[in-house]
């Protein structure tokens, strides 16, 4: 076997070097057992929706090279009990980001019905699905209007563990790549195959829980269709989520999300 060259050995040794000093991660934790929404949300009743499987506890942003890797980890063992073929299938994670670029979005879209606080705008987001990347754009392109533009789907979303992991170009994203310098807020929702007519392959929340419907909302669009989002210091998660209806089932006031930033 021929010996490595001196030069080309140093070589490696400067960029591995280089690469640490130049690296830019970031990861935020969130807490356990507050995979209820507002506060008092409950899981369908099918065995597929295991305990904890919504529950957020771990969220990560890393460069790696010219792309970005995002992780989530749920608080149960990833299982694939609908066969989609990429060791997940029950969760589906949106990741609103604020790149360094200006502007942006306050509103969400159909399914969440979510908005987002004055100076809390988010300009990207990136959608971990176990479904394949040309349903969740042609999704987007169908029921986002002019935010489709601004949706970013891994190529390949995987879950192995308790990670649901997927990497997307930096170049998509846009921004500096200072992804340590980025605000953002994580929404765990459930992958639903056959969503409502405008909601993007979101679940819905009832008055009541069923074999396929989350519980403990409105049977109308008011409430926040969230489980699990992240909390942060001047984020509530109880705050952040809290909702009022009015009589007709349209949105007296609307939950509304925080950016949140290292
Ligand atoms: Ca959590
Ligand atoms: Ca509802």
């Amino acid at each position: 076997m021929k010996k490595p060259h001196p030069l080309r050995a140093i070589g490696l040794a400067t960029l591995l070097a280089f690469g640490a000093a130049a690296s830019h991660a970031v990861e935020f934790t969130d807490p356990r057992g507050d995979d209820k929404g507002p506060g008092n949300y409950t899981y369908p009743t099918d065995g597929a929706y295991k305990a904890g499987s919504f529950d957020l506890v771990k969220f990560s942003a890393v460069k790696s090279g010219n792309n970005v890797d995002f992780a989530v980890d749920v608080n149960s063992t990833l299982e694939d009990p609908w066969g989609m073929g990429v060791g997940f299938a029950v969760q589906m994670v949106f990741i609103f980001v604020k790149t360094g670029a200006p502007g942006g979005y306050t509103a969400t879209f159909p399914g969440l019905n979510v908005q987002f606080a004055p100076g809390h705008e988010w300009n990207k987001l990136v959608v971990l699905s176990p479904q394949k990347k040309a349903r969740v754009t042609g999704e987007a392109d169908a029921k986002l209007g002019a935010m489709a533009k601004d949706v970013v789907v891994p190529n390949l979303t995987r879950g192995r563990s308790r990670t649901i992991s997927g990497s997307v170009p930096l170049a998509e994203l846009g921004g500096d790549g200072n992804v340590d310098g980025w605000s953002y807020q994580v929404v765990m929702q459930s992958n639903e195959g056959f969503p409502a007519g405008t909601d993007f392959l979101t679940r819905k929340v009832n008055e009541y829980e069923g074999q396929h419907r989350w519980g403990g909302g409105n049977d109308g669009d008011c409430d926040p269709h969230v489980m699990d989002v992240l909390e942060g210091p001047d984020a509530k998660q109880s705050e952040m989520l809290a909702y009022e209806c009015a009589p007709d089932g349209k949105a007296k006031k609307m939950a509304t999300l925080k950016m949140l930033k290292k």
